[in-house]
């Protein structure tokens, strides 16, 4: 079982991570996963935080002249904006973020307790972990990739780019949709016997689990209910070179919870960032009497960015299905197990 736990606070020391269960024997380089925090930082109508911090990755246990050794892989990124203790309060939620949920359910006084922990500074340790999983897929020729589909419902370059120009000069935020996809998976990740085992499900969690996603959809997803079952499920064929295959892909890669070999297509959409400039109506926590929202340093569109971290959500599930499905101890073990079984399907 592969699993990963995160800890940290937007604005305390470091991010961390700790991922466990990646088998001995992979070749892991910081580089790679270097490459993948500095993708998370891009993307137009990102923040001014984003030019102060450049977010790399230590890695302080797991692996032994750059091989995994089986062992828990414990990831460290530093932020270079370490000012918790400095910052000051904030007694105005803000609407459509953790501040008034959290302050109430923990019992404090200050939405600060709740947002740096709460922050989307957390995708940092998600990106990281999901570029290990990544450096695993890659063992087995399974590559993800995302793009931006829309912003605020503008779906060309030229008009995303409008809407995020337009949301700066209205001190407003702005979110839209992207694209997740996954290549080379082999048939079989995931089972229909048990709710949890579902492939998609797992994958919608970890998904779902970004902040600021709101709805996620594999394969023409939302699209399913306004089709006929003639127009829509992908038909099979068969070819001596190639073995099963479908000339259309609108379940996304997956039936029945289950992988079908053509690429998962996962989509999902994330919500405006919840500090506006321009504040939403609230209530100051400590008077009880109307307020506007406290304003704190953020985003304006983060969609690009949350698109990778997407794919490590994504590369997180393929790769523990795919150690569930062909042993989890060592990659020569788990490439055996994987080669005989793409013999006995073909
Ligand atoms: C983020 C860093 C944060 C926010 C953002 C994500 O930086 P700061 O709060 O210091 O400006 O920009 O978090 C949010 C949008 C949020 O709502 O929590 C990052 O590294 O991605």
């Amino acid at each position: 079982m592969l699993r990963y736990l995160t800890a940290g606070e937007s604005h305390g020391k470091a991010i961390l991570a700790i991922l466990e269960g990646l088998p001995a024997g992979l070749t892991v380089g910081v580089d790679s996963i270097n490459r993948e925090l500095k993708r998370r930082q891009q993307g137009f109508g990102r923040g001014r935080r984003m030019q102060i911090e450049n977010d790399r990755a230590q890695i302080l246990s797991g692996l032994k002249s750059g091989k995994t050794l089986g062992a828990p892989i414990a990831l460290l990124i530093e932020n270079k904006d370490f000012s918790i203790e400095k910052l000051g309060r904030v007694n105005c939620p803000r609407p459509g973020h953790a501040d008034l949920a959290g302050v109430l359910k923990y019992g404090f006084s200050d939405c600060r307790d709740v947002l740096e922990r709460a922050s989307a500074r957390s995708t940092v340790a998600t990106v990281g972990v999901g570029a290990l999983c990544k450096i695993l897929l890659n063992e087995f020729k399974i590559k993800i990739a995302s793009r931006v589909l829309s912003i605020g419902g503008e779906n060309t370059a030229s008009g995303m780019k409008l809407k995020i120009q337009e949301a700066i000069k209205n001190k407003d935020t702005v979110g839209g949709i992207f694209e997740v996809k996954a290549g080379g998976v082999p048939v079989g990740l995931g089972s229909y016997v048990q709710p949890d085992r579902r492939i998609d499900g797992r994958i919608a969690q970890e998904i779902m689990s970004i902040p600021g996603i709101k709805a996620v959809e594999m394969g023409l997803g939302l699209g399913f209910a306004v089709s006929f079952g003639s127009e829509v499920h992908d038909e099979i064929f068969y070819a001596k070179n190639k073995g099963y295959f479908r000339k259309t892909n609108n379940a996304g890669g997956i039936e029945g919870g289950v992988s079908n070999g053509e690429d998962i297509i996962v989509r999902a959409c994330m919500k405006p960032i919840s500090t506006l400039l321009n504040p939403l109506a609230s209530v100051n926590i400590s008077s009880k009497r109307p307020s506007r929202a406290t304003i704190e340093r953020s985003d304006i569109c983060v969609v690009q960015a949350a698109g990778v971290a997407a794919e490590a959500a994504l590369a997180f599930v393929l790769a523990d299905a795919l150690l569930e499905k062909f042993g989890s101890d060592t990659l020569p073990d788990i490439k055996q197990s994987f080669q005989a079984y793409l013999k006995r399907i073909k």
